[in-house]
């Protein structure tokens, strides 16, 4: 049974990883780092049934004897780092402990992998924002990097240490260039989650309004069960290298929420507001990604439409809803 081990298994992609894994027949350990609030965390593996089968460690990505330590006691085969302070808004407020965790994280775990482990394969999430403000229209491998945020940078820095990291040392270290995905296991702060949980409350008459930032944005947005295949999909190659995944449409923020609303009857013109406070310092105004290169190599495509996963994300805030006013 191979071993694998998840940083950020707590969040929206170790989840559904960790789902993934354990389906394929995978002893599966997640770094946890230490909590007050012992009792809500893990609640998106619980909420997929699976708590009871992720060995869950006790480790933090800024400790790199901590990492030693659970990379020497597992021995795991391939080592999945989704583990970040992910949200973007977040790192203009907390820009050096996003460098810190997002960073120099990655490359504390790149680091002890090369100590302990340099047999296992690795897996780097890099992220599409580190296209930023765009240089080409559609964006690949290819593509020259500009980050717009403390977040971006920090992504960046982490992106070609791995890369340096294959280069210099022979390691099977792999990076994904993710673009947005997203589920009804996606953290409130982000928009789409805010949209489908706005919705819900709206139509059951729990809140009238939904304040947002800027409408005009266009993002990339795939559903996480997707995405986490093409990870998994590159640790199985031969050659370790970088890929987009992507869906190679892309949609307004604006268009998002018509969509949500119109789902439960509603106009969102009647409830969606632009506020100045929720606006960036810079914003990453168009992503658009081009994955190619995963179709040929992983023969990975998204199978989940962007209305059927608006479907299941406000089905599912419906029903948290629901559930809560009858508790
Ligand atoms: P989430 O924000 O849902 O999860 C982040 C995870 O990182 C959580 O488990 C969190 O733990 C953990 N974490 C935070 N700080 C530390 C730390 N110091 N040590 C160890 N773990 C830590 O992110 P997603 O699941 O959405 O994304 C997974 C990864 O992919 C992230 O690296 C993100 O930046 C990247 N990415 C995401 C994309 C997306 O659209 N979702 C697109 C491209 C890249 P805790 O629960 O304790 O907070
Ligand atoms: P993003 O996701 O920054 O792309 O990063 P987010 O959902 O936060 O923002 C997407 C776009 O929506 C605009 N927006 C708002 N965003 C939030 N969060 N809240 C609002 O009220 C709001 N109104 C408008 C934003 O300005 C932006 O343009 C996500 C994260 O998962 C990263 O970790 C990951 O690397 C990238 O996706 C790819």
């Amino acid at each position: 049974m191979p071993t694998c081990l998840i940083t950020g298994v707590t969040g929206q992609d170790g989840a559904y990883l960790s789902q993934l894994l354990l389906q394929q027949g995978y002893r599966v350990v997640g770094l946890l780092r230490r909590s007050a609030s012992s009792d809500v965390v893990g609640e998106r593996l619980r909420w997929l049934g699976i708590i009871d089968d992720v060995e869950l460690v006790d480790g933090n990505l800024v400790d790199l004897s901590s990492l030693i330590r659970v990379l020497q006691t597992y021995q795991p085969d391939e080592i999945y780092n989704l583990g970040a302070q992910s949200f973007v808004a977040a790192s203009w407020n907390q820009p050096l402990l996003t460098g810190q965790v997002t960073g120099l994280g990655a490359a504390n775990l790149l680091e002890a992998i090369r100590i302990v482990r340099p047999e296992a394969r690795y897996y780097q999430a890099s992220s599409s924002e580190m296209f930023g403000r765009v240089r080409e229209p559609r964006q690949n491998e290819a593509t020259p990097f500009y980050p717009r945020s403390p977040y971006a940078i920090a992504k960046l820095y982490a992106h070609w240490m791995t890369v340096n990291h294959r280069e210099s040392f022979a390691m099977h270290a792999s990076s994904g260039i993710l673009f947005n995905h997203e589920s009804p296991l996606r953290g409130i702060e982000f928009v789409t989650r805010k949209v489908t949980d706005g919705v819900a409350r709206i139509k059951l008459g729990l809140a009238k309004e939904l304040a947002l930032g800027n409408l005009e944005a266009q993002r990339d947005w795939g559903h996480a069960r997707d995405y986490v295949r093409a990870m998994w999909l590159m640790l199985q190659q031969d050659k370790p290298d970088d890929y987009v995944v992507a869906t190679g449409r892309t949609t307004t923020i604006r268009e998002f929420c018509q969509l949500a609303f119109s789902y439960v009857g509603l106009d969102y013109r009647d409830h969606v507001v632009s506020r100045r406070d929720l606006l960036r310092p810079a914003e990453v105004d168009v992503l658009l990604g081009d994955a190619s290169k995963a179709r040929e190599r992983l023969g990975w495509q998204p199978t989940i439409t962007l209305e059927e996963m608006i479907t299941e994300m406000v089905e599912v805030d419906l029903t948290r809803h629901r559930t809560r006013l009858r508790a």
